[in-house]
């Protein structure tokens, strides 16, 4: 094994897990009355070998079937949208993953190769004119493919700015036709415990889901991602559709969907089932409200030696703030 120099940003395991799982676990199995073995899984280091192995290998897992989308790639570039800051290596944003489908550390990229990507239908339902199931290469040949530049938040104050190509989610929205009383947009990643084996760790709530209004849904920047890096996205990334909102924290950014449900009733994500004093509804960035564990001011940018201060709604206050308008009794920030 060569020898790897870990960089900086490599956060200890603990903190590189946001979303308080060890808490979970260790509560879960105090109650079912496992003490040791809950203590062995409840090790911040249990994960260590794997983390430094991710630092030997960042070059891009390469995929055996070719995907059917490829000849859409590139796409033409929307200068309205060009992140501010350098872009991060290809590499490390391929490789340096949240998918905990895959498991609950940062190595999964080579484990969610496994997932198959066709057939892939994708359910429009709930408070809907018609319900439809569409079949994701209709879905992609119809929409308007661009390519924007985002910067990408990790509640874990780790960050990224990355080439995503897709679509705005308006057009999605508008594919649905939500009915009038409709307020939310409720999503679903796949369920396949056969190839995703985070997904047989029952004490967590799969599958994984997430929410927003049917505002934000259809804000400018509400983005359906088919693409990275002039490329079809890879499953590591979220293939074959995932989303992207770089004003809120990344696991709002829902990976590998399968369903949006139109309703009227508050989604409740997978985090907040797990922690909702961590994880809320909301949970757009702001660096003055620290997460109950860690503070928000400033983050990590993923091959950085450097911390850099973290931004009012990742920076993209002037196209969002509008949005929480007269919401201020919310928690908006976690
Ligand atoms: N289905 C699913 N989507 C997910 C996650 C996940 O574990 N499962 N992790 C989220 C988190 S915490 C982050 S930071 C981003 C990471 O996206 P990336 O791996 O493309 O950087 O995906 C988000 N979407
Ligand atoms: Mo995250």
């Amino acid at each position: 094994m060569p020898n790897f120099i870990k960089p900086r940003w490599a956060l200890p395991e603990r903190a590189a897990t946001p979303e308080s799982i060890f808490l979970a676990r260790r509560s879960l199995i105090k109650s079912a009355g496992l003490g040791v073995i809950g203590a062995a899984l409840a090790a911040p280091s249990a994960h260590a070998g794997l983390l430094d192995n991710l630092f030997g290998a960042n070059t891009p897992p390469t995929d055996t079937e070719p995907d059917p989308t490829t000849d859409l790639y590139p796409v033409q570039r929307n200068e309205a949208y060009t992140g501010g800051r350098p872009l991060t290596d290809e590499g490390l944003a391929t490789t340096y993953n949240n998918f905990y489908e895959f498991g609950s550390h940062k190595r999964i990229y080579d484990g969610a190769q496994k997932l198959p990507l066709r057939p892939w239908t994708v359910i429009l339902d709930g408070m809907v004119e018609e319900e439809q199931t569409v079949d994701i290469d209709t879905l992609i040949r119809q929409m308007p493919l661009e390519e924007r530049i985002y910067r990408h938040r990790c509640v874990e104050a780790w960050s990224m700015v990355v080439p995503w190509s897709g679509f705005a989610m308006a057009e999605l929205v508008k594919l649905a036709r939500p009915k009038a009383g409709a307020k939310y947009v409720l999503m679903q990643t796949f369920e396949n415990p056969q190839v995703a084996s985070g997904q047989r760790q029952s004490w967590y709530p799969w599958p994984y889901t997430e929410g927003v209004t049917i505002e934000e849904a259809t804000n400018p920047l509400a983005f359906m991602v088919t693409g990275v890096y002039g490329k079809p996205v890879p499953k590591q990334n979220g293939a074959p559709l995932r989303l992207a909102l770089p004003w809120k924290y990344g696991f709002k950014s829902i990976k590998s969907l399968v369903r949006f449900t139109f309703t009227d009733q508050r989604p409740v994500s997978f985090w907040e089932k797990l922690a909702a004093n961590e994880y809320g509804f909301w949970a757009n960035v702001n660096p003055e409200v620290p997460h109950p564990r860690w503070s928000q001011a400033t983050e990590m940018p993923l091959g950085s030696e450097e911390r850099i201060p973290t931004q009012l709604f990742n920076g993209y206050a002037d196209e969002v703030a509008g949005l929480y308008k007269g919401l201020e009794g919310e928690r908006l920030y976690t």
